[in-house]
């Protein structure tokens, strides 16, 4: 239901905020006819290290990402040689508590080994040698857990904000064709996978456009895209929501499973104005006045983190027609990667659990808000 005084809907979700209770509700049920409600993990999650933590993870989420662990360079980390320890343990965890798994990522330009792209005396490989990598990559990996990982994100980040294509040695290497190929490697290893494409700033018109070009392109070559990821690393104030919706909107009409596949919204000031987004290679010198949450967050930016979830998922609840999946880009404040991106060494307060694996009052608002739009 559209619940028609949004301020008095905001002091009633803010008063029952504190009266949520935790151990009786999943947000995954909470949300289950609406779309899946997903975790990224790292391997301490993966391998239950901390109890308390892993009751969450079984609580509160349906769907599991590896955070890192079944990336290039470290599920091959030299060629022909595969460390699948933390893998297995995560297609194993997923398994046990019934979790829809999304393998991530095929092909990316970060976290790749550069012998990929190397021939035998370090010079760039031909677009030969790095396909055949590729293919033997893919082969491997999707194959090992056919028929169990039943999600991939194919291709990363394979555009700029303004929608050209990202420079990388994927594609120097093995030109234009360089996602088809790994859609058709990815497609071959596994037929009843779901593949997507995944990026960040897809709120942005031209980036957004880029990607609607790619999958008709994918398709018209006859190859399957089921759905594309909308990576959600925001902040305070940030995406603006009417230029995210026309996103949703567009990407929808593709008849793709939109998926919002990594969420954190940062408390924190953003070191650049114009950079927001995921750009891995960005990396500002730590300054004190930049990190103003050290000792805890404060009861009023706590409750603007809460507004931004409860906006944003009400923008979900809206298209949740074509919304698959939210996935939470990390469990708790402890471990999210944004304590070390853009700025290494501060304390951010970006996801629903504290460090203590408390619920904040931005998963209180997610609950509230799901109970009266049920109403
Ligand atoms: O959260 C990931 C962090 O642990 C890694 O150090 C980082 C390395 O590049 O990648 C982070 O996850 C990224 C994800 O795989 C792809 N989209 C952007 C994410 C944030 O960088």
């Amino acid at each position: 239901m559209k619940f028609p005084y949004p301020l008095l809907a905001s002091a009633l979700l803010v008063t029952a905020c504190a009266q949520t209770p935790t151990d009786q509700t999943s947000l995954a049920d909470l949300y289950a006819d609406s779309f899946k409600i997903g975790v990224a993990l790292n391997p301490a999650e993966i391998r239950g290290e901390d109890p308390a933590a892993a009751r969450l993870i079984e609580r509160h989420f349906n769907s599991y990402t590896a955070e890192d662990d079944m990336k290039w360079e470290l599920i091959e980390p030299t060629e022909g040689n595969f460390d699948w320890s933390v893998a297995d343990d995560f297609v194993a965890l997923s398994e046990r508590n019934d979790a829809f798994m999304v393998g991530h990522t095929l092909l990316w330009h970060s976290q790749t080994p550069d012998w990929v792209f190397e021939d035998s005396d370090g010079n760039p490989a031909s677009r030969e040698i790095v396909l055949a990598r590729l293919k033997r990559h893919i082969e491997a990996v999707v194959g090992r857990y056919k028929g169990r990982v039943q999600s991939w994100d194919v291709v990363n980040e394979a555009f700029e904000d303004d929608g050209t294509w990202r420079d990388t040695p994927w594609r120097r290497t093995i030109g234009p064709d360089f996602i088809a190929r790994a859609f058709e490697f990815a497609h071959a290893a596994d037929p009843e996978a779901e593949l997507y494409y995944n990026d960040y700033n897809l709120f942005k018109a031209p980036k957004r456009n880029a990607v609607i070009k790619l999958v008709k392109a994918l398709r018209a070559e006859g190859l399957p895209v089921h759905g594309v990821g909308i990576q959600g690393h925001y902040g305070i104030g940030y995406p603006p929501m009417d230029e995210l919706e026309a996103s949703i909107v567009a990407l929808g009409k593709l008849d793709v499973k939109i998926l919002v596949t990594e969420l954190d919204i940062s408390v924190l000031p953003f070191p650049s104005s114009a950079q927001q987004g995921a750009d891995i290679s960005l990396n500002f010198e730590l300054r004190a006045e930049l990190n103003p949450y050290v000792d805890g967050l404060p009861q009023d930016v706590s409750a603007a983190l809460a507004d931004a979830y409860r906006s944003l998922f009400e923008l979900y609840l809206k298209h949740a027609d074509v919304i698959d999946r939210v996935t939470l880009w990390n469990l708790t404040d402890a471990s999210t990667w944004r304590n070390n991106w853009p700025m290494p060494g501060r304390t951010d307060h970006p996801v629903l659990f504290d460090r203590q694996n408390e619920p904040k009052d931005a998963f209180h608002a997610l609950v509230n808000l799901k109970i009266f739009h049920d109403r």
